[in-house]
């Protein structure tokens, strides 16, 4: 019978026991005329539906809610809150219901609020027992209202009864459970101040929590969430806040603070159980929490936790306001409890300096608790961080709606994720763009560059990604990170010549082109880098900085036969970038030599004046000459002047 259960169990199930709690009931709580907010029922409903469309709650065991009783809540909660969250649905407080909301922080209450609130919290605990008592591996309790904001004695952000804090004193009380230490991971983009308050002087109980604070300018709008706030007698050091002193924080930002704080310490720590108030606010998307999570980050910030514990882990859900974003987050977050996908995807983007600055200053306050903390993070690693980005991205305020998504998708997600998602945040199938990839890893072609790639270390970024200095550009890199197999140089007879005002890129100055046609009279020096022809698309799609997302590629084989065939080729997908043409200049030792330029059409609206042919700017100009003196292809002075005449040269 046993080996019945365990055999369907693997096929219809999956191997891990994973719990998922959605209760309909839930969605009672609205506003008193359904005025439109953003905690609405719509939250929950679009993660279930998400999840059960993706085949995800098949695989789970689904349970449905239970009230929590006063109990368990009373270890929270002041008599007089529990009292006044029972009562508060009933009919003899419909004249008074709405000025006690309009008291309360950030709170409205209807009818459906305290069922709603019981449910919420007796569903956390709920799944927590069953996790605890290894009926089940992880679980996911998909609630509402949300808890991380309510005190002992106050409603407050959405929040009515604090559902992760009870459950937490629920594992801690029944004693027989055996969970004696408990990690409270708080992603939500908000601090949690409700959960820290309960836990303050607890050891027990660590508490950790990543949020925007903006010194004490962002909701709750205190100091509660500074990371000076490490806990007391007892307690302290058992308390941690990641305070962001920016929004737009993303992927990178939170698995440094993973691999510099949370993770080290959970180490040391040794929790018999993680708790995860799992808001999905910090999700790009998300209107109030303008801060730029992806699914994929969301997959890698569980996974990390997934070794700690025995892998017992319940998440609640908090806050989170775009219900694509809030549905595809967690959907990733489910596959990762599932343990069927392989995480895979890498961030090409690294943490801002704010970041690094803040991770220090954290293990700095919490190094004599923490002795995993104590050494200085890596110079080198500090060095490595993103450049305040060049035009705003910010969805951070409550009403400004989701127009930018759609540049955060192209200049921030698609090199950041594997996992694409589309203007919806829908994660978009990966399977072609995996196999064309494989297709032309094998496939080496000669990259030539005539530009500021002549200098071998500002081509790098484009295979690595980063920043490089002079430069306002950060780079995704490419995919296949391997660097160039040989690096020669030759000679052409091409024009190179210098046109636009200024770039985006460079600033005020214009940058290299190289005329398509060939011309006896003409030199140009170029630096031909070995790579594959995988490759070469990423550089074309950086080159060319275009919301093309690479599910095909932009230069296939058939390309490569077209281009030798007929010496250059015009890229439909890009071609609005200004490298959109690809040139055959021959083969070198067999393998083709491609370089990517404007096209004809482009040469005529320079040669006529509509696009201004214009000097390199200083910073451009030094970096060609640098790739041409430290290539040992001119002395200096020999660039200089090389430069100077394709600056001055009529096209
Ligand atoms: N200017 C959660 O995410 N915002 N709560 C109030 C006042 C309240 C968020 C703005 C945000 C509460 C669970
Ligand atoms: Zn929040």
């Amino acid at each position: 019978m046993e080996a019945v259960e365990t055999a369907s169990r693997s096929t219809s199930r999956s191997l891990r026991r994973v719990g998922i709690l959605y209760d309909e009931r839930m969605c009672r709580h609205h506003t008193p005329d359904d005025e439109p907010h953003p905690e609405n029922p719509n939250r929950i409903r679009a993660i279930w539906n998400k999840l059960q469309s993706a085949g995800i709650s098949q695989r789970c065991e689904v349970l449905s809610a239970k009230e929590a009783e006063d109990k368990y809540i009373l270890s929270v909660h002041g008599k007089s809150h529990v009292d006044l969250i029972r009562n508060i649905s009933s009919q003899q407080y419909n004249s008074r219901r709405n000025r006690i909301a309009s008291k309360l922080n950030s709170i409205y209450l209807n009818e459906g609020s305290s069922e709603a609130a019981y449910l919420a919290a007796g569903s956390v605990i709920e799944v927590a027992k069953r996790v605890a008592k290894g009926e089940l591996d992880s679980a996911f309790a998909i609630v509402r209202p949300p808890g991380h904001h309510a005190e002992h004695d106050e409603a407050m952000g959405f929040c009515l009864f604090n559902n992760v804090a009870i459950a937490t004193n629920f594992l801690l009380n029944e004693k027989e459970l055996g969970i004696n230490k408990i990690l409270i991971v708080d992603w939500d983009v908000h601090h949690g101040n409700g959960t820290q308050k309960t836990f303050w002087k607890d050891p027990r109980v660590l508490f950790f929590s990543v949020h925007r604070h903006e010194f004490g300018s962002f909701y709750p709008s205190n100091d509660d969430g500074d990371y000076t706030m490490i806990g007391e007698g007892p307690g302290a050091g058992y308390n941690i806040n990641v305070p962001w002193e920016n929004g737009r924080c993303g992927d990178a930002d939170y698995l440094a603070v993973w691999d510099h704080i949370l993770i080290p310490v959970a180490k040391q720590f040794n929790p018999d159980m993680i708790l995860i108030s799992a808001g999905f606010d910090a999700a790009v998307g998300d209107p109030l929490g303008g801060c730029c999570v992806t699914p994929y980050g969301y997959a890698m910030l569980l996974r990390k936790l997934m070794d700690f514990a025995r892998g017992k882990i319940v998440l609640a859900l908090e806050g989170g306001y775009n219900l694509a974003s809030i549905s595809n987050s967690a959907l990733a977050c489910m596959e990762v409890l599932l343990d069927e996908k392989i995480v895979t995807g890498s961030t090409e983007a690294y943490p801002f300096e704010s970041t690094w600055r803040v991770i220090q200053v954290v293990r700095q306050e919490l190094k004599a608790f923490w002795s995993v903390l104590a050494d200085e993070v890596p110079t080198k690693l500090i060095s490595q961080k993103a450049p305040i980005p060049v035009k705003k991205i910010l969805i951070s305020s409550c009403d400004s709606e989701a127009e930018d998504v759609e540049e955060l998708l192209q200049e921030v997600i698609r090199p950041l994720s594997t996992l694409r998602v589309d203007e919806d945040c829908r994660v978009l199938a990966e399977s072609a763009s995996v196999s064309w990839r494989s297709d032309l890893s094998n496939i080496d072609i000669w990259y030539a560059t005539f530009g500021s790639n002549m200098w071998k270390p500002r081509f790098l970024f484009y295979i690595e990604g980063g920043q490089v200095d002079g430069m306002q550009k950060l780079c995704s890199g490419s995919m296949d990170k391997r660097p160039p197999k040989e690096i020669l140089w030759k000679i052409f007879p091409h024009r190179l010549f210098f046109g636009r005002e200024s770039t985006r890129t460079w600033g005020l100055g214009g940058v290299a082109f190289l005329h398509p046609e060939s011309k006896n009279e003409d030199i140009v020096h170029m630096c031909l880098y070995r790579i594959t022809l995988e490759q070469f698309n990423d550089v074309l799609h950086q080159e060319n900085i275009s919301s093309y997302d690479m599910s095909s590629p932009l230069f296939d084989l058939t390309s490569l036969d077209c281009v030798k065939e007929k010496g250059s080729i015009n890229l439909e997908a890009v071609k609005k970038g200004w490298y959109h043409n690809v040139v055959y200049l021959g083969m070198e030792r067999d393998i083709p030599i491609l370089t990517m330029t404007c096209d004809l059409s482009d040469i005529e609206n320079f040669k006529s004046g509509k696009v201004p042919l214009h000097a390199p700017s200083e910073d451009y100009a030094n970096t060609l000459v640098k790739g041409l003196v430290e290539g040992g292809q001119l002395s200096e002075e020999e660039a200089v002047s090389y430069i100077k005449e394709a600056a001055t040269k009529p096209l």
